[in-house]
């Protein structure tokens, strides 16, 4: 279904309550920094309705709790600017749908976008409140929003190990793209943390708090969590699940759209791959179901880690049906797994299969 999401843009929505919505992927390729109207929406909730001059509270293990604005927080430290993914651990979840059914809505791969952030280092704010280094091990976050998980309602609250808070590309950020946080994306403020799922970057956020354990909230506690495709919902011993931080490799083919009839003779195929921080070192495109493959040429950035890379092939495409596929390589040697199958998992995290899709020449 195609619909006007919110701010005036067109994205292919998920679900109306709460709104979740994604480019239609030719949009996603369309730059190299995906614009706000063409980014995905992933909330639980009602977007709260908050005002620029919120205050957001530091506590916990700190020598000094405080209480500040995007103004204060803008007139007190250095601004900072990544450019850097974010992308939802359900993101190309439909295909995972097609082995057997998950929870979650059905994304296909445009829960995901690139954007420039802007805001400061989130270190520099937990070393001017003073962090007790003995016992510091996670910080957790609090957002306006309240989110419903196995029945139970909770404030949206999440927490990422005191390493990754540290890092200096961990950003409070006020800014997308140049322009302040649309409502939909976190206004006034939200966190933002390059490489790891987009759960753990959270919109609106009321509460920053340096603690011992992570965030007890269902939402770290038990949802966004990985387990063996042998496990059910039902018998779930939540604590027994994989934490979903950093993200694993994945790719994706845009553009054709998948069942497009071409005209025969030369063809573009166009897709992203992204690693978390670690560079994409090839991506490889079959145009005959993975018999043969060719190398993509990749468009990168060196100075930007959490960026993805956009990649481009062209050939020609004889009569006929054709199964396109790609698959990406990540500095490490790192590969994707070839089917679904091997990834299905109950919630539908971490599809990261090659990507197949078809098309024909007419
Ligand atoms: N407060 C709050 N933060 C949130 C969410 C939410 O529902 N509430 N959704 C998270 C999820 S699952 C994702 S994938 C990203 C999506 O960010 P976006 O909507 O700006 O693209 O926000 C994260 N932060
Ligand atoms: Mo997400």
């Amino acid at each position: 279904m195609d619909a006007q999401g919110q701010s005036g843009r067109t994205l292919v929505v998920q679900s109306t309550e709460p709104f979740n919505a994604e480019p239609a992927p030719g949009d996603l390729i369309a730059s190299f920094v995906t614009p706000s109207r063409s980014f995905y929406i992933r909330s639980h909730g009602p977007v709260p309705d908050l005002r620029a001059d919120h205050a957001v509270q530091v506590g916990g293990l700190v020598s000094e709790a405080g209480a500040w604005t995007r103004d204060a927080l803008e007139a007190r430290f250095p601004v900072h600017s990544v450019l850097s993914v974010m992308q939802c651990a359900g993101n190309r979840r439909a295909d995972l749908q097609q082995v057997r059914a998950t929870s979650g809505d059905p994304w296909g791969v445009g829960a995901i976008g690139n954007a420039e952030w802007t805001g400061i280092r989130l270190a520099d704010l937990l070393e001017a409140s003073g962090i007790d280094q003995q016992r510091a091990r996670h910080v957790r976050f609090l957002g306006a929003d309240e989110v419903t998980v196995e029945g139970e309602t909770d404030r949206y609250g999440v927490s990422i190990p005191i390493a990754k808070a540290l890092h200096p590309d961990t950003l409070i950020a006020w800014a997308m793209n140049g322009a302040d946080l649309l409502p939909e994306h976190g206004f006034p403020i939200r966190l933002v943390v390059p490489g790891y799922a987009g759960v753990r970057s959270p919109k609106w956020l009321t509460h920053i708090e340096v603690s011992e354990k992570p965030a007890p909230q269902s939402i770290q506690a038990k949802d966004y969590k990985l387990f063996p495709a042998s496990v059910t919902k039902e018998e779930a011993d939540w604590d027994a699940g994989l934490v979903i931080n950093a993200m694993p490799i994945n790719a994706a083919i845009c553009t054709p759209a998948d069942r497009e009839v071409l005209d025969a003779g030369p063809v573009t195929l166009r897709g992203y791959a992204v690693a978390s921080e670690r560079a994409i070192a090839r991506v490889d495109v079959s145009v005959n179901g993975g018999r043969e493959w060719e190398q993509a040429v990749l468009e990168q950035r060196a100075d930007a880690p959490w960026s993805w890379t956009r990649w481009c092939w062209q050939g020609e495409l004889g009569k006929g049906e054709h199964e396109l596929v790609v698959r990406a390589i990540d500095e490490t040697g790192q590969g994707q797994p070839s089917r679904p199958d091997d990834s299905w998992n109950f919630a539908g995290y971490l599809a990261t299969h090659w990507h197949r899709l078809h098309v024909r020449v007419a």
